[in-house]
């Protein structure tokens, strides 16, 4: 994750066996759990796009179990797209690194191996196209976050004139965005008559296999009508819902991780007990049995991507825009308040009714365990971290529940008051006056459309409402406005921690 730093510390991998490596694991104290199988003798069939903590916590964990099973054609090239940090961390300690499972009962401890080699994007594009466009890479995965997609969160088309594109279209063969990088190495594909591989979304966009699969056409298209046409026939692109909690990595945590082992691991990755991958089942190109290591195979993933954008994202940024706006650091924190827990709550019940899933689906428990999820005070998952990238989150995560409920004649108040937070967040003070560090893209055209309206409900919310590119029509529905208006006259007249308490349970 963009945020994350790697503390690479002074010693590498020549520091007489004090670095988690190949060569060490035997030396690892007994609970740790290490890879089941011969690293040897995997080979890389996945390039990932994207390697931050959330797919070496995620898909990377679900590829070690499948390796441990036999499956050794489907070891994990990663690739960041700019960052060194990762790379620089990982290659010392040959791949490996931590996953430490954190919960009331403790953390535990173990060494994923499937992550075979990492590598910069920006240093050697060629190398990183080159390996994509390699017949044994069958699947290309992504977590680039949802900014990473280059479009308008709004409409979900490409963003033409993102400056990444522009300089993409450009230079072809030396692109900067992941929609640069698979479209020149499925051009490239094309050219040496392979197959193309599957691309496989993994980041919380709405219908993020048909989105990607959109952008990367128009993209396509843009080069050249003969390339789109080839990947809209032939490239398939299944959607699907991940789900884990993985807060971002701290000095801390390193420190910790680093103790338990008895030897540096300058990168682990911190999550939760419980993972769910739900993906639609077309890999023209091959897959792992996914199905072998709890991967949930479905032919339509969309009723579950709904329920887990509009149920758990959704009130992770209600959460963490209201909490840190009421000074908590941490969603855990957030939880410990009942205020919060209680809005949460009516928050997921407003959601419900938006919602189609198929039958036997229980959407309240479903519910009741993200509020556990949330509350589980072994992880120090920041509200700052989730606030990042509002613009971008948004529409997928609350504007899609709250055009739903207007459509159903159904009161907004809650959803009003978690744009309301987003609201008063992107101002850049909180309600201290203390100044936040505003993450997002458009922080800058957020920013100066505050400056201009003042901390004043009336002017504010409507000046918002009309970035175009992040609430579209909505923005302009009188309801909408005033409604929005009402939750952000409440946030500056009473504060986050009693606006929250101003919805009773319906
Ligand atoms: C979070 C997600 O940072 C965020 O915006 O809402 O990363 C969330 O933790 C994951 O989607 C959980 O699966």
């Amino acid at each position: 994750m963009s945020s994350e730093t790697a503390k690479i510390p002074p010693s590498g991998p020549k520091d007489g066996g004090s670095r988690l490596s190949n060569s060490n694991l035997d030396r690892l104290p007994g609970h740790v759990r290490r890879p089941a199988y011969d690293r040897s003798r995997v080979t890389p069939g996945i390039v990932h796009l994207g390697i931050g903590a959330f797919h070496r916590a995620h898909q990377a964990v679900v590829i070690d179990d499948l390796l441990a099973g036999g499956a050794t054609e489907w070891g994990i090239v990663g690739a960041s797209l700019r960052s060194p940090g990762t790379r620089d961390a990982l290659a010392p300690q040959d791949c490996l690194y931590t996953l430490a499972v954190r919960s009331g009962a403790g953390t535990e401890h173990r060494i994923i191996g499937s992550v075979l080699a990492t590598e910069v994007a920006s240093e050697k594009p060629e190398q990183l196209i080159a390996r994509m466009a390699s017949p044994a890479t069958r699947i290309v995965s992504l977590t680039v976050t949802e900014k990473g997609y280059c479009h308008t969160p709004q409409t979900g088309d490409l963003d033409e004139h993102h400056p990444d594109i522009v300089q993409d279209l450009q230079n072809p063969d030396m692109p900067r965005s992941a929609i640069g990088f698979l479209v020149a190495a499925l051009a490239q594909r094309q050219k040496a008559g392979v197959a193309p591989f599957t691309v496989l979304s993994c980041d919380n966009l709405s219908a993020n296999g048909h989105t990607v699969g959109r952008i990367v056409t128009q993209f396509a298209a843009l080069r050249s009508a003969d390339l789109a046409k080839w990947i809209e026939a032939e490239v398939a692109f299944p959607s699907t819902m991940v789900d884990r909690i993985v807060p971002e990595t701290t000095d801390i945590d390193r420190a910790e991780i680093s103790g338990a082992l008895g030897m540096t691991d300058a990168w682990p990755v911190m999550t939760e007990p419980f993972m769910q991958w739900i993906v639609e089942d077309r890999f023209p190109a091959g897959r792992p049995d996914f199905a072998a290591a709890g991967v949930q195979m479905v032919s339509d993933v969309t009723p579950f991507e709904h329920m887990k954008l509009r149920l758990l994202n959704a009130s992770h940024s209600a959460l963490a825009y209201l909490g840190y706006l009421a000074g908590h650091e941490t969603i855990a924190s957030t939880m410990t308040d009942h205020r919060f827990a209680a809005f949460a709550r009516q928050f997921m019940q407003d959601a419900a009714p938006t919602l189609t899933m198929p039958e036997g689906t229980d959407l309240a428990a479903y519910s009741a365990s993200l509020l556990q999820r949330f509350s589980n005070a072994a992880l120090h998952h920041r509200t700052w971290q989730i606030a990042m990238d509002g613009s971008q989150k948004l529409p997928q995560r609350l504007l899609a529940t709250i055009q739903d409920r207007l459509r159903l004649g159904l009161p907004i108040d809650t959803h009003a008051l978690a744009v309301a937070g987003w609201m008063r967040y992107v101002t850049g003070k909180d309600e201290q006056g203390r100044a936040i560090d505003v993450r997002d893209p458009l922080a800058k055209e957020l920013f100066g459309i505050a400056e201009r309206a003042g901390p004043i409900a009336d002017r504010l919310a409507p000046a918002l409402l009309e970035v175009h590119s992040i609430f579209g029509a909505i923005g302009n529905d009188p309801r909408m406005r005033a409604a929005v208006t009402e939750a952000l006259t409440k946030l500056y007249t009473l504060g986050a921690r009693q606006a929250v308490q101003t919805f009773r349970p319906r």
